[in-house]
């Protein structure tokens, strides 16, 4: 096996002394050079003008095509509430970020895994052929698994991709690497690692991800929508799969519904949302991270003025009363009153009354975010908010009880009665070459926590009533995430990527990812391939095809060739394939749902006819559905999936765990640090918010050039702060501002703002870092990057979960020269050392 590998590339002495020369074999002829266009295609699209419908995390559109270049984008005409997002979209495949060809970062070529890793980050980078980098790339998955086993090499680490029901990338990373050899694995998400623990052991499902209450029957029943710390109308323009937008006629109907008092809508968020512009409705002005003593005043009220449900409590939950000397006060000294909260929370004892009984008057839903959950002891909140909905003994009726998804994949949309299609697996059954042992090792990493992992190994931490103990990492691959913008503590970050040896990124993006890694692949984008996807999340609204919209650009390649091309040197293609092309792949998921469909009355056209006439299939409309409810009408039938079957008030499950930041029922733990007069706030007076952008997913658009011109200021990323706040500091909106705290320092641009209460500031996450000396710990970002401040720190023992969602900061006016913002060119190419291409201009 060995040798069929080194014969194609580069030899194994060569490979480790650090040499780059490669034989005569592994230089690629004159297509490498040549216009992507002249390769022969079945479908190419190189001269192609019209319209193409695809789609995107943003929605589906039509691009304009004309002579094989995209110029413009118009809404798909079944969105009826696209977002201008989708003007982003485009320019992702010819921005000046564009990854264009395969490079190697110039000490790691120079030195390969011995290399110098203070260098990384200084973006320095050579080109290379493919079939170097992938010499490389196997290369060094060989060494690690032959040197340290599974657990030194770190590739599950997934993120937000792309959508197409084949090329999800970290699914195809893990396919690939996973024949080759076992590994160390990720468990959780950033999302929402901290509700996704403990709901399963208090309400018997993670409850982030499921599908809600549908709409109509909101709208018909509900009194009261209290919607805390969740910003729908913001976060629901993307989707993990195409959105369709629909629940938006739902907010469209619910502002009509406020606007003639049927429904009072209460939002509890620091800032005014755009739900709240959107809707309209009361704003609860509750100081950051302070939620839980809220809830437990809300608990505290509903508790005596008897304004809680006593049958619902004995019939359907379990361990009120053991909760209750906490809320009392019996326990711990502290009765849990509207005084004591308000001094916490800053909303007055009796308008902390008055929503306690506003919402036990009538029929109230609870729609709850996520960004509660992404904070130091974030599992109070979403425990807390449970309990809460538990004592109004709503929960399973229209209208009443809790959701944590509303904001969330077009949830509360009905969902059709189609089929559903499968995907690409991870997994082959194929064993692989490498199954080493993990030496006492964990063999996963809560995902939140890997940056401490790799600082710390050997180090053991407490997860969820397991011990997980820290392996040496010294290899890590990404591949559709940018853990350089989703990770927290970007200095800490700098200095612990100095331990690994050798980082794989695969990205279509030059991401500070990418300039943190030693071996940088370029892929495709999904206009540049061929895929499918369901359109409309938990709608289900139907099926659309993902034609190819453009060639191709520079030597970017799908993520299924760049990893089939992977296993071919370990003689794995085969497994990795199945032995189907790209359309083979896609047809098969699109049969699986028209099979699925006969069954359910739903009838599908051939694939040919789908994929060439028609490109969109709408599903029959589905029925309405309220959560809990078969919970609600036979609990001992359908009883939740918790260990009694019940709502878990007090949790035997956690409280055996014997955690201090997280016991047997939900408590209020004050934070390492917070704002309005909680610790460190002397010091760094302003919690910054780092919410989910309101024009980008994430990092994803950020390099858009002309798209982040319609936000940015003053060309950085916007930081909105409090008209007061402002004035205290002398700032205008429109200024440069440098936004600081003892972990780092970045600039932004000021957005002055009445939406903002006092004491609280945002930087939407996402913000490319842009470093003034690349890979220098400490260095200023030029942009906004968040995760410069945000503290890498677990949510609690039971979690391990981000809490990126929160941190301190001081913000003054910048009054020198702005550095230019470094974050958005790609890499510093260096012509000079690759003997493969002597001459050759790397832009
Ligand atoms: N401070 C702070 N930090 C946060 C959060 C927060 O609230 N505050 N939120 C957290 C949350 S909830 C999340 S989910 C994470 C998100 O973190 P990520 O999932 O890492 O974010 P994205 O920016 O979507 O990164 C996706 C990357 O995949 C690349 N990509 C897109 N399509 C393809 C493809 O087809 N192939 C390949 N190979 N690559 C592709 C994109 O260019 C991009 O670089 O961020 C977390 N970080
Ligand atoms: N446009 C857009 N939408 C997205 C995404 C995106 O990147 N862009 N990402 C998607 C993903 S991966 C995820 S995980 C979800 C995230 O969904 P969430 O985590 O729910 O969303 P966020 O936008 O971070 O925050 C929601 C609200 O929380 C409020 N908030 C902040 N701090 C506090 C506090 O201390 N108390 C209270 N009560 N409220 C507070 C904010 O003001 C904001 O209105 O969004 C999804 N939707
Ligand atoms: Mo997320």
């Amino acid at each position: 096996m060995a040798t069929q590998i080194l014969n194609k590339g580069v030899s194994r002495r060569r490979f480790l002394s650090g040499m780059v020369a490669a034989s005569a074999a592994s230089v690629v002829g004159t297509s490498l050079l040549a216009p992507r266009s002249a390769m022969a295609a079945t479908d190419t699209k190189a001269n192609f003008s019209g319209e193409v419908l695809s789609g995107s995390h943003w929605g589906a559109f039509r691009a304009k095509v004309e002579n094989g270049v995209w110029v413009d984008t118009v809404p798909f005409e079944k969105d009826k509430h696209p977002t201008t997002m989708i003007d982003g979209v485009r320019e992702v495949v010819y921005n000046p970020a564009r990854v264009k060809y395969p490079m190697v970062r110039l000490d790691w070529l120079k030195h390969g895994y011995k290399s110098d890793t203070t260098q990384r980050g200084n973006n320095r980078f050579v080109r290379v052929p493919w079939s170097q980098a992938l010499d490389f790339f196997y290369h060094e998955m060989e060494r690690v698994q032959n040197n340290y086993g599974p657990s030194a090499l770190y590739a599950g680490h997934t993120g937000w991709q792309s959508v197409g029901k084949l090329h999800s990338a970290g699914t195809m990373m893990m396919r690939a690497i996973g024949l080759h050899g076992t590994f160390l694995a990720k468990m959780g998400d950033y999302s929402t690692g901290a509700a996704q623990v403990v709901l399963p052991y208090v309400a018997g499902a993670m409850e982030v991800y499921e599908q809600q209450t549908s709409w109509p029957l909101v709208l018909e029943h509900s009194d009261t929508i209290v919607i805390w710390g969740s910003d729908p109308i913001k976060n629901l323009q993307v989707g993990w799969l195409v959105p369709d937008h629909s629940p938006y006629a739902y907010f469209d109907q619910l502002a009509e519904k406020v606007k003639n008092n049927e429904i009072k809508v209460i939002y509890v968020d620091p800032v005014v949302s755009d739900t709240q512009k959107f809707v309209g409705g009361d704003q609860v002005k509750v100081n950051p991270q302070t939620d839980v003593p809220l809830m437990l005043a809300i608990a505290h009220t509903l508790y005596t003025e008897n304004l809680y449900n006593k049958e619902f409590l004995a019939n359907y939950t379990t361990g009120f009363n053991q909760f209750l000397p906490y809320l009392l006060g019996e326990s711990d000294g502290v009765v849990k009153t509207p005084e004591w909260a308000a001094k916490i929370c800053g909303i007055d004892a009796d308008t902390i009354r008055e929503l306690a009984r506003q919402m036990a008057s009538g029929r109230t839903q609870i729609i709850g975010g996520w960004c509660l959950q992404r904070m130091q002891h974030g599992e109070q909140y979403a425990w807390m908010l449970v309990v809460v909905a538990a004592m109004l003994g709503q929960i399973g009726l229209p209208g009443g009880g809790f959701g944590f998804g509303w904001h969330y994949n077009d949830a509360g949309s009905v969902t059709s009665a189609g089929p559903l299609m499968s995907g690409f697996s991870g997994v082959t059954g194929v064993d692989p070459i490498h199954n080493g042992s993990y030496k006492g090792y964990s063999n996963f990493i809560p995902v939140a926590r890997f940056v401490d992992c790799i600082e710390n190994p050997g180090k053991t931490i407490e997860w969820n009533g397991h011990s997980v103990k820290f392996p040496e990492m010294k290899m890590a691959i990404f591949c559709g995430n940018n853990p350089f913008h989703h990770h927290q503590d970007r200095n800490k970050m700098i200095k612990t990527w100095r331990k690994l040896e050798t980082v794989v990124s695969v990205d279509h993006q030059w991401t500070a990812t990418c300039r943190f890694a030693d071996i940088v692949l370029p892929a495709t984008t999904t206009h540049e391939r061929n895929d499918i996807e369901q359109y409309g999340n938990h709608s289900n609204a139907g099926i659309i095809a993902l034609p190819k919209v453009v060639e191709p650009m520079y030597e970017a390649k799908d993520d299924f060739d760049i990893f089939r091309e992977l296993c071919r040197r370990y003689d794995r293609e085969e497994a990795f394939t199945e032995g189907k092309s790209q359309m083979e792949w896609i047809e098969q998921f699109y049969n699986g749902a028209r099979l699925q469909g006969r069954g359910i009355g739903v009838r599908m056209s051939n694939f040919k006819k789908f994929w060439e006439e028609e490109s969109f299939i709408e599903f029959p409309e589905g029925t309405e559905w309220v959560r809990h409810e078969s919970f609600r009408n036979e609990p001992d039938l359908e009883p939740l999936g918790t260990a009694t079957g019940l709502i878990e008030i007090y949790c035997k499950t956690i409280a055996d765990m014997n955690y201090d930041d997280c016991q047997g029922h939900p408590m209020w733990f004050e934070k390492t640090e917070r704002s309005h007069g909680g610790p460190r706030s002397d010091k760094f007076p302003l919690n910054m918010q780092s919410t989910h952008p309101k024009h980008r997913l994430h990092s994803q658009l950020c390099s858009s050039t002309e798209h982040r011109a319609t936000y940015a200021v003053a060309d950085r990323e916007p930081v909105y702060i409090s008209t007061e706040d402002a004035k205290a500091r002398g700032i205008k909106s429109g200024d440069i501002v440098r936004v600081f705290n003892d972990r780092g320092e970045v600039l932004a641009g000021a957005v002055v703002s009445d939406d903002y209460m006092s004491g609280v500031c945002r930087i939407h996450e996402g913000a490319w870092y842009s470093p003034l000396e690349g890979g220098k710990p400490g260095t200023i970002c030029t942009y906004g990057d968040p995760n410069v401040l945000t503290q890498d720190i677990g949510s609690s023992k039971l979690a391990q979960a981000t809490i990126a969602a929160s941190a301190q900061v001081e913000i003054e006016k910048y009054t020198g020269t702005a550095p230019a913002v470094t974050g958005f060119h790609g890499p510093t190419a260096v012509t000079d050392i690759n003997p493969l291409f002597p001459a050759m201009d790397l832009e």
